[in-house]
């Protein structure tokens, strides 16, 4: 059994776009992000503070607009505007969720596409699963790049994604399916779990309960993602896999954390690093 090393690999990458960032300087560009920020979600505080601290460690601007909870939908959207003309900003996220007055669909198809580091806007959407090069949700595009940097080539494997989410399960079933993987999404109408994953040469869950898969439900040496985030009573992060007992079963498990969440911060620099390109043009 192989640890698919989130940390590890986004330090790597982590470095990597310092470079980048520096040759970007020197052309007189410097990256930029925007995030928007409403309300006090102590989790949403959290990510937007890891994303601060990423930009700051690979030399990329970084600006958050910060928001209380009763923001108007139109003062949202102007702030949108603000951004979207501001040559000092290559990527803009909205960070989720926002306050359920709020129409998110409306707020997301507001960022300009070519701006849109998180891939939330229907444009990209559309791009990525036409198989189209496209801004790609942050969490699924680091587990595509785990899968790299460990030799796993997904074509013609069975993979079953669990969770069918527009952040996570459905731009993963695109990526993985522009690569030529045999794609199942599983989600709560799903009426045997089971038999869906163990059937699965990768198994990719995202639901956010506790010991969903456990050891039972995936085959021997099946490739294993956990892209759940909770927290047990006594405060310790877990994911979605009942790690001790699958890992034995797995040729290649990622943990929780260190696995995929620090992929996603590292892809989102990566995305506006590619902003910044674009714009360049
Ligand atoms: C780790 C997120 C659910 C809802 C909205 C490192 C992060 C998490 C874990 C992180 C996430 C999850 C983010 C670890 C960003 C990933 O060491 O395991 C980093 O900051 N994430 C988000 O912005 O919004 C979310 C999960």
């Amino acid at each position: 059994m192989t640890i698919l090393d989130g940390k590890k690999l986004s330090d790597k990458i982590k470095t990597q776009i310092k470079h980048e960032t520096q040759l970007l300087k020197q052309q007189g560009i410097t990256p930029g992000l925007a995030v928007i920020l409403v309300g006090e979600d102590e989790a949403s505080k959290v990510y937007v503070g890891m994303k601060e601290k990423a930009c700051q460690a690979s030399g990329i601007y970084s600006k958050v607009y910060k928001f209380p909870q009763t923001i108007s939908q139109d003062e949202l959207l102007n702030t949108i505007n603000q951004i979207n003309n501001d040559d000092t900003i290559d990527g803009l996220l909205v960070q989720l969720p926002l306050p359920p007055h709020i129409n998110t669909t409306e707020i997301l198809q507001a960022i300009d596409p070519s701006k849109d580091v998180d891939g939330f806007h229907p444009y990209n959407v559309g791009r990525l699963v036409a198989g189209l090069d496209s801004f790609a949700p942050c969490t699924p595009l680091g587990v595509m790049e785990l899968f790299k940097e460990y030799g796993i080539d997904v074509k013609g494997q069975d993979a079953c994604v669990v969770g069918a989410s527009n952040i996570v399960g459905k731009p993963m079933q695109a990526l993985l399916l522009n690569e030529f993987a045999t794609v199942d999404i599983c989600h709560i109408y799903t009426k045997n779990l089971a038999e869906h994953t163990k059937r699965a040469d990768i198994v990719i869950v995202g639901v956010g309960k506790i010991n969903l898969i456990t050891a039972d439900m995936v085959k021997d040496g099946a490739i294993v993602v956990d892209i759940g985030i909770n927290k047990t009573k006594d405060g310790k992060l877990v994911g979605d896999v009942d790690f001790k007992n699958v890992s034995k079963k797995a040729s290649f498990i990622t943990p929780v954390p260190g696995g995929v969440g620090p992929m996603t911060i590292a892809m989102l620099l990566k995305n506006t690093i590619k902003a910044a390109k674009l714009h360049l043009k």
